[in-house]
């Protein structure tokens, strides 16, 4: 409430509530990764975004409020591309949201999933988020109609049409990219596993764990799930995970063991960046 009357001088009541379909809504978007484009640059397209990266409809009370998280380890470019895209489609949507950036302090062995697990821990501590966005950096999505909200009873898959898979799913049970739950299923699932270091796995892993705990995953229309990729290499500290396998057959014995009421670790800064809310956490190392 005091955010907003920060922002528009007169209490939040007073506004109308968001249309049920947002009117600014273009469909397919062409996304291109020419130049990477400067944060300056960024914030002058998007002067309505208030520092952490976070927005709020100038004229309308919004249906949803979205977090959107984003784990990272050197991969600057990407971000900015991300940033490019998303801010403005996410206010066609017309949300309430943050972008928040969760970074991994160190060179160990980098951790996407335990990474996810600390940034919804402290971007619920900012704002009630009724849906968390779980975003690969490198994917962008390509059509604004792929509503950045929650559906209501399923966790969502939505990359699920990735021009690196000839926009289809590289296989039925894929649940990697961009995902969205609530806070109440993503905690139903116990969150995320925090034993996966480097690559692979550890989104089917999450899959799985959607199943066990009496979850279904939803995906949208292929042709909204579109999303393109920034091409690049295997990262450096992201090599391909040789427990992965084993790990994957203990996923029903784990789950309730390993996730949310099992993360630690340290946070290091949580800085409010103009364009997103920067959370630097060490999370420890493969023991
Ligand atoms: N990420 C980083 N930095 C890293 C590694 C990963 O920021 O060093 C993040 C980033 O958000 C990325 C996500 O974690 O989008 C997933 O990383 P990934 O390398 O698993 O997936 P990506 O789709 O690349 O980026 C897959 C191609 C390389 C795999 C080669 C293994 N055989
Ligand atoms: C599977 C991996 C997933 C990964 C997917 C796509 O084999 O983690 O490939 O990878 N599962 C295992 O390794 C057990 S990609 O083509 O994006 O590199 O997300």
């Amino acid at each position: 409430r005091l955010h907003q009357q920060h922002h528009h001088g007169f209490l939040s009541d007073s506004l109308p509530n968001c249309p049920d379909r947002s009117p600014y809504l273009v469909g397919p978007i062409t996304v291109t990764f020419t130049s990477v484009p400067s944060v300056k640059q960024i914030q002058m397209k998007n002067p309505l975004v208030t520092a952490g990266g976070m927005y709020h409809p100038p004229n309308c009370e919004p249906r949803y409020r979205t977090a959107v998280l984003i784990p990272h380890r050197n991969r600057e470019a990407h971000l900015r591309y991300l940033l490019y895209y998303l801010h403005p489609f996410l206010q066609r949507q017309q949300l309430q949201y943050g972008i928040y950036v969760i970074h991994q302090a160190g060179n160990a062995t980098f951790n996407r999933a335990k990474l996810l697990n600390v940034g919804v821990r402290e971007a619920m501590k900012d704002e009630d988020w009724d849906c968390l966005f779980l975003h690969d950096v490198d994917l962008i999505p390509e059509n604004d109609h792929n509503l950045y909200i929650c559906d209501p009873w399923s966790p969502k898959h939505a990359s699920i049409a990735m021009n690196k898979f000839g926009y289809s799913l590289p296989y039925p049970q894929y649940f990697g990219g961009v995902s969205a739950l609530s806070p109440d299923m993503y905690m139903k699932m116990n969150g995320f596993p925090n034993e996966y270091w480097g690559w692979g796995g550890e989104d089917d892993d999450i899959a799985t764990r959607v199943r066990l705990a009496g979850m279904k995953i939803s995906r949208p229309p292929v042709s909204v799930g579109h999303y393109k990729m920034v091409k690049h290499k295997g990262d450096k500290g992201n090599e391909e995970n040789p427990h992965r396998f084993d790990l994957l057959i203990r996923t029903q014995r784990m789950w309730t063991q390993d996730g949310m009421n099992s993360l630690s670790y340290t946070l290091i800064s949580k800085e409010l960046h103009p364009l997103y809310t920067n959370i630097t956490a060490d999370i420890g190392f493969d023991p």
